[in-house]
């Protein structure tokens, strides 16, 4: 069960491009199919650990990519795209867009020019009519089904119907769903949906070498128009991330610095999408294996056993914790143990970032 996070974007975008560099993969640019692939989540206490306890083995933390491999144009209209990817797309915890910015005379852009904004708006417009179209379907069936309902069904149903009447003008008004306040209520009745809208989203500019010199400036404009709690937005050259990642690190770290880039694109874009999903890190050491692993904040101790193995969230029992800077002062955990600094928590313990996580389940 790990993140997943789905790459739309208009055909000819550079998607399978930003998926190769993201995944350290080699899917082949000229095949439309989706693509699924993982790439590690940059994590440096997990390297201070490892540091410290020599383990035999170090588990990062992963997320997997998928490249939907088609234009998600015709969304709103429910054909055009299969519901294979439907699925794939409802089910991603994340969606990036890529924007194409590079310009290529060979490779002809699908609405015939250049166009950031537009093409934002277009995939926009295509995630807005998807949701409007759930609601609407939904909306239809409350509407039957209020005919002949009891009273006491009649409550939820309208109280459901209120909701979703919001939902859809707020989308007619162009605001996402993702950007909305929502009442505990309204949250509850959004859970049994999984709207586009919703979920977060990393827009990647996708632009040529020869832009890298205006990158940040332009990311910056940029941000002051795209970026909220749930969005970013970022500019990156998907061609040569995608080369750098056929060399070794050092190698790359030198290419970057040619072109002025201090920081991995690819580690930026991963950080991002992490803040956008607010996730946390949390550590597991057992048996000679460090691993990072990672959790929406506000967690229990009972879920992110879960997320290990479901024995474990089944036959949970408790949780022995200990900050990541305690840690690392104590050096280890029979250290930590002599120092009476492992805290033992229960099922309901939220989890906080760092914590370093040995849990006790029996099955
Ligand atoms: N010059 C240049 N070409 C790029 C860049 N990024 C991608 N391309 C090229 O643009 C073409 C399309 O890139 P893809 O990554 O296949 O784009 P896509 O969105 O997956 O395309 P479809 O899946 O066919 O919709 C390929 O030939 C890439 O090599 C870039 O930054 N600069
Ligand atoms: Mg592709």
């Amino acid at each position: 069960m790990s993140i997943d996070i789905g790459i739309i974007g208009l055909a000819k975008s550079g998607k399978t491009t930003i998926f190769n560099a993201l995944t350290k993969g080699k899917a082949d640019t000229r095949n439309s199919a989706p693509h699924i692939g993982v790439a590690k989540v940059p994590e440096p206490r997990l390297k201070v650990l490892a540091d410290m306890l020599q383990p035999k083995r170090v588990v990062p933390a992963e997320v997997s990519y998928t490249d939907i491999g088609a234009s998600v144009t015709g969304l709103g209209v429910d054909r055009g795209i299969g519901s294979q990817i439907l699925n794939q797309l409802s089910n991603a915890d994340a969606l990036i867009n890529v924007v194409r910015a590079f310009t290529d005379e060979s490779i002809p852009h699908v609405e015939g020019s250049l166009d950031v904004e537009r093409d934002i708006a277009t995939i926009n417009l295509e995630l807005a009519l998807y949701d409007t179209g759930i609601i609407g379907r939904r909306l239809e069936r409350i509407e039957t089904s209020l005919k002949g309902a009891k009273a006491t069904e009649r409550q939820g149903l309208l109280r459901e119907q209120q909701v979703l009447d919001k939902l859809k003008a707020d989308l007619e008004k162009e605001v996402p769903i993702r950007e909305l306040r929502l009442t505990a209520d309204e949250a509850k009745t959004m859970a049994n949906f999984q709207f586009l809208t919703a979920k977060p989203l990393l827009i990647v500019v996708n632009i040529g070498e020869e832009q890298i010199p205006e990158a940040a400036s332009w990311e910056e404009e940029l941000n002051s128009h795209y970026s909220g709690t749930k969005s970013g937005i970022i500019t990156l050259c998907g061609k040569l991330e995608m080369e750098l990642t056929q060399l070794d690190n050092d190698a790359a770290k030198g290419f970057r610095a040619e072109f002025g880039i201090t920081e991995g694109g690819l580690d930026r874009v991963i950080k991002l999408g992490y803040q956008l999903l607010d996730l946390i890190s949390f550590f597991t050491i057992v048996s000679d294996e460090v691993k990072a692993w990672s959790i929406p904040k506000g967690t229990t101790a009972l879920k992110a056993a879960g997320k290990i193995h479901s024995d474990m969230e089944r036959g949970f029992i408790r949780a022995e914790v200990i900050s990541y800077d305690d840690m690392v002062k104590c050096g280890s955990l029979a250290e930590a143990h002599k120092k009476g600094l492992l805290r033992l928590e229960g099922k309901s313990y939220i989890v906080q970032d760092g914590d370093v996580i040995t849990f006790l389940f029996n099955v």
